[in-house]
This record gives structure tokens, C-alpha cells and sequence, in this order.
């Protein structure tokens, strides 16, 4: 009795411990390795998330690894995509950011210090006034979106996050699964990315879109954190 008991618990705690993490982009369809083109993060083995939103942590996750990627080449207006190593079981939204790297430096040694990101992807939560709520990359393993066709020429770091949100009703209950990409964009045109912001510095924490209580009473509506999506 004891022993089937026990061994429930711990089959539970290996299932809730194992996350996921975000080791592979989607370009020109098709999967890259894993952390070939993303910087390995410091949960790749672990594969827990972030919680504090304010930490440096919070914008590549690298800090043990202190990892350095290939950057791959693309064309903007094409379709790109993140690749996860397993489902995004939990109910969550997505963002994804990206920064141009700064003339004279260079993808793989540049930090994405300063007000430089401006998100280009969002997958908000879907309500309908109070009936339900729903999550539509819950489950998914990728994601892709297209590259806006303005995107000035260069190299950029992209940061795709996951926002899961099944136990953030209180501060820093929501988790955060994300990583950095390098990319190389050629064929684009002459946009001004925006509005930018800083990472960490985006969010406190406290916005409605990550405290919040997706259970009850059922959220009538959803806003998505971060800045308005920048499309070119
Ligand atoms: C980026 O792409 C351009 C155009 O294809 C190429 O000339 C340049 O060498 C590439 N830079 C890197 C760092 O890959
Ligand atoms: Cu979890």
C-alpha cells in the first residue's frame, strides 16, 4: 500500500518537474539542431523556468552556461518558428522578441543590454467574456509566424518566451520558458522597429496578462504583456 502510494508520488513529481525548454528555431522549414542556432540555456538539463522577471537571467538564461550560438541566415518576410523539446503542457501565452545588434559588434558576443527589443510575435490567451478561457499553443511543440518583410538588414538576437500561467495568481507564480536565437536577416527593407524596451525591465511581474488566476472566476478578457507587436 505504502509502496504504490510512493511510487504515485514520485511518477507525479517526475512528470511536473519535466518542463521544457526552446533549443531549436524553424527556418525556411526547417528545424535546426539543438542550441545550434539558440544559446544553450542554463535549464537545459533541468529545464526549470524563470520566475523573476527582474532578473538577468530573465533575458537569455544563460548566466552558467555563458553560451554562444551560430547565427543562421534568413530572409525577412519569410516564415520562422521555434522548436521545443517537448509540449507546452502548461496553459500559457507566447511573445516573441527580437534586438538588432549594434553595427561592430556581433551576434554571437553581443549581451542585448539597453532599450533594444521590440516584439515581432504574440500568441495571446483566447476568452469570450467570462464562458472560458483557452491557451492555444498549449501542447504544441513549435510555433511559427512570419518575419516582418521591413526588417532592416543585420543580426539579431530573438528571444521567444513562453508565459505559463496555471499557478500565478500570486507574484512570480507565472514561469517563464525562453531562450535567445541569433539571426542574420538579409532581403529586408528600411522599418524602425518598435516601441522598444529593456530585458529584464519589460514587466514587473504584476501585469494583469502574468498575475492572474486563470481558473477563477474564469478572466473575461485577456491582456497580453509586453509592448504592442511590431509588424513592418
Ligand atoms: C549576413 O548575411 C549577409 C548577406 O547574405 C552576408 O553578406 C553576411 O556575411 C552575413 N553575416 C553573417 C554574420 O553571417
Ligand atoms: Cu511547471
Amino acid at each position: 500500500m505504502f509502496g504504490k502510494a510512493f511510487i504515485a508520488i514520485l511518477s507525479l513529481a517526475t512528470f511536473t518537474s519535466a518542463h521544457y525548454t526552446m533549443p531549436s528555431l524553424i527556418i525556411n522549414g526547417q528545424t535546426t539542431g539543438a542550441w545550434v542556432n539558440v544559446r544553450q540555456t542554463n535549464n537545459y538539463n533541468s529545464q526549470a523556468p524563470v520566475t523573476d522577471v527582474s532578473s538577468a537571467d530573465f533575458r537569455c538564461y544563460t548566466s552558467a552556461t555563458n553560451a554562444k550560438a551560430t547565427t543562421v541566415n534568413v530572409n525577412a518576410g519569410s516564415t520562422v518558428g521555434v522548436s521545443l523539446n517537448g509540449p507546452m503542457y502548461h496553459a500559457g501565452v507566447v511573445n516573441v522578441y527580437m534586438a538588432k545588434v549594434p553595427s561592430g559588434a556581433d551576434a554571437a558576443s553581443w549581451d542585448g543590454s539597453g532599450q533594444v527589443w521590440f516584439k515581432v510575435h504574440e500568441i495571446p490567451a483566447v476568452t469570450d467574456g467570462g464562458k472560458t478561457i483557452t491557451f492555444p499553443t498549449q501542447d504544441k511543440t513549435s510555433f511559427t509566424f512570419t518575419l516582418p518583410k521591413n526588417l532592416p538588414n543585420g543580426q539579431y538576437l530573438i528571444r521567444p518566451e513562453q508565459i505559463a500561467l496555471h499557478s500565478a495568481s500570486a507574484f512570480q507564480g507565472a514561469q517563464f520558458y525562453l531562450a535567445c536565437g541569433q539571426l542574420n536577416v538579409s532581403g529586408g527593407g528600411s522599418g524602425s522597429p518598435g516601441p522598444l524596451v529593456s530585458i529584464p525591465g519589460v514587466y514587473t511581474g504584476r501585469e494583469p496578462g502574468i498575475m492572474i488566476n486563470i481558473y477563477y472566476p474564469i478572466p473575461a478578457t485577456y491582456t497580453q504583456p509586453g509592448p504592442a507587436v511590431w509588424k513592418g
